[in-house]
Order: C-alpha cells, then structure tokens, then sequence
C-alpha cells in the first residue's frame, strides 16, 4: 500500500470514527441526533494544510460577538451539567463525584476568592494576556470557559502542558508545575485527561478563527512566546502543537463538546470545525492521526530559543562587526544540513552542519561586518537533510 492510499484509508477511519461518534451521541440524548453543522457549512473546505485553514478562517470569521457580561447568562446553556450545575472542566470528576459544584448565578465569583469551590469565573483557556485583552476574542465563548476561579488564578497565563512533578494540584488532578514535554521547560498548567482534546479543539480553533492576527501574539509575553510562532501558520510551536495533537486523539470529542459547539452556534453563528470534523486537524498540520503511518513532517530543528522559521534576525546598528550565535539541534535529521547566506556584509562559520552535530547540538555563529554606510539585508537558508521545507531567515543590520 503505498503513502497516499494508506492516508485515504486513514481519512477514511477517522470519517467513520465520526459518525460512529454522532450515532453514539445521538443515543446519549434519547436517540434524536443533534449535533450538525447545517447542510453546506463545510462545503468551502476543500483543501489541506494551510489552505484549508484558511478556507476554515473564511467560514467562521466574522462571528457575532457578545459582551462580556452575557457570558454568564451564555453559561446557561453552553455549560449546564445534566445535574443542572455548572460544568467546570477544573474541577469536574468525569463518572465521580467532584469535592464541590458551582451553582448557576449564586457562585458566581464577584470579589475576593478564599479558596477553591468558592465561585466559579470566565477563564480564557486561551490566557487573555496572550492576546492584551482585545475584541473579539476576549468574549469568544469557544475558549473562555467558567470555571473555578480559584483554579483560574493558579493557572494564571501559563501555557498548557504535561506535568511530572506538580508543585500544586487542584481537587479534580490538574497540575501546576515544571513542563515535562519534551521542548518546554516553564511553568505549565495540565488539565485532566478527560478534558485534554476538549482544550486542544479550541487551540486549534483559536489558531483558525484567529489566524489573521495571531502572527503578532507571540510578542505578548512569554508565556505566549512559549506557545506561540510569530506566523499564522502552523502558528503553534512544534512541542506545544504535537501535545495538542496527541491529546486531540486520546481524548476524542465528546457528546458535551458536541452540544456545546451546537449551543454557541445559536449565540455566536460560527461552529468550532474540530468538533464538527476532527479529521481536519490532520489534514492541516500533520499532527493528531489516530493510526500514524510514518511522520508527516519527521525532520525538524530547533533554532535557539524563539527563533522561529521565517523571522527575522537583526544585528542593530554596527560600527565595525557584530555576532551572533544560534543552537541548531535536530534529533530526526536524514542527512546533513546546509547553510546558505546571502548578503554581502553577512558571513557564517560554516556551509554544513553534520547530522551527528546537529544531533547534539551545534552552535551556528553568523558575522556581520558592514563595510559600507546604510541599511544592509541578507538571508540565512538552512536546507537538506530531509527537511520538508527550509528555514529562511532574514538578515538586517546598519551601519
Ligand atoms: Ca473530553
Ligand atoms: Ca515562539
């Protein structure tokens, strides 16, 4: 079988995995089948990879925003528990009892918080900060969501991640702590395992939705660098987006999801298309299949700390010469890599970067010597050894 049928067959697994899905959800809630995206909503979204994006981006921008303060009474019904409380996916125990539970309007937090199951808030899933607080997204009832405002605080504006050793955990088992995934190693928040794909969706739609200003959000803060590429696409950087790639599929989507995603159709009039079609997520950035064949994209490197492919390297203003060095490291190269400048000021201390170098780590120092008054431009093209596309940067400096 060869690449492409394999990847038809794939698509095909992950279609029937859908309805099987609906029909399960349709027996959930007493055999009437809800969830449907109305007849044509997708029929737009006939590409892959970031064409796909966007055609997505085409069909879900432009939603109707509420205010801020409508979000509680949105809770109503986006929400509810079938025990009629709220559903706070920060403390909520799927099939167990939870240590508290946060009924609508009466705990909903208006002061000081003493501790958790005090009240219940609107926590960006997607930190607010990351994006300074600015419209629409600030009411996007797709990620923020109520939850413990306790919890909210502790999660505070740290990236999601995977925790090995919390230094503290809520009641329901999401963990504060150092990043145990590989590539990050900041102060993360985990979520419980049954909520994992639920908040990898709405990453995934942020990045959609989202995806003509969120080149800039890296900028932000740390905690979005940490998350964020300054590009709108694959707009995740490669640690965070395979994490939410493999909680996509461990946690599939849910009826909950499913009646949520209908609920804020009838809010907002735009749907969340990784509910709708979770294959999607594969079909875009590569990550997320439910029986990987071979790697998408196997063959990746790291640039520094946050350097990101197709940014833009500035030497500053220089008198006579200038350096910089980067750490290229690759674990999954094919081959060697090669280092092509051009610009006639700028230099770098090799042409090829051995895979076993790269493998380990190797320090990449380029020089800039303006000869010349003015505004100097250059590239630096790092191709070969199996990338699937290079890296290219710009190179600025003055004189
Ligand atoms: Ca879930
Ligand atoms: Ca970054």
């Amino acid at each position: 079988m060869n690449a492409t049928t394999q990847l038809n067959l794939n698509r095909w697994k992950a279609r029937l995995w859908f309805f099987h899905l609906l029909l399960v959800s349709g027996i959930v809630f007493g055999g009437i089948l809800l969830a449907a995206p109305p007849d044509g909503y997708y029929s737009t979204a006939t590409g892959s990879g970031a064409a796909l994006k966007t055609q997505l981006h085409t069909i879900i921008r432009g939603h109707t925003a509420k205010g801020y303060d409508y979000l509680w009474t949105a809770y109503l019904t986006t929400d509810k528990r079938s025990d009629g409380k709220v559903w706070d996916m920060y403390s909520d125990v799927p099939g167990g009892t939870p240590a508290y539970s946060f009924t609508f309007g009466s705990h909903q937090c208006s002061g000081s918080i003493s501790g958790e199951g005090d009240c219940y808030n609107r926590e960006h899933s997607f930190p607010k900060s990351w994006f300074n607080g600015a419209s629409p997204m600030m009411t996007d009832l797709f990620h923020v969501v109520p939850t413990d405002g306790y919890v909210n605080g502790k999660r505070d504006s740290y990236p999601f991640g995977e925790v090995q050793n919390p230094t503290w955990t809520s009641t329901n088992g999401s963990k504060l702590g150092s990043c145990s995934t590989p590539g990050y190693s900041g102060t993360v928040f985990e979520p419980i395992d049954a909520y994992k794909g639920d908040f990898a969706r709405t990453y995934f739609y942020m990045a959609t939705r989202y995806e003509n200003l969120i080149a800039g959000w890296y900028n932000n803060s740390d905690n979005a660098d940490a998350a964020l590429q300054n590009n709108n696409f694959p707009v995740y950087e490669t640690w965070f987006l395979e994490m939410l790639g493999r909680w996509h599929v461990q946690d599939p989507v849910s009826a909950k999801e499913i009646a949520r995603n209908d609920a804020i159709y009838e809010i907002q009039g735009n749907r969340n298309p990784f509910i709708d079609h979770p294959e999607y997520v594969y079909s875009i950035w590569g990550v997320g299949e439910t029986e990987p064949t071979t790697p998408p994209n196997p063959t990746r490197i790291t640039i520094g700390r946050s350097v990101d492919n197709n940014s833009i390297l500035d030497f500053g203003t220089v008198s006579s010469t200038a350096t910089k060095s980067f750490e290229i490291k690759s674990a999954t190269l094919t081959g060697d890599l090669n280092v092509a400048i051009t610009g006639a000021m700028f230099s770098s201390s090799v042409t090829t970067i051995a895979r076993s170098q790269a493998a380990s780590g190797f320090t990449l120092t380029l020089t800039f010597t303006p000869t010349v008054e003015g505004t100097h431009q250059g590239t630096l093209t790092i191709t070969g050894g199996g990338l699937a596309t290079p890296y290219t940067f710009t190179l600025t400096g003055k004189r």
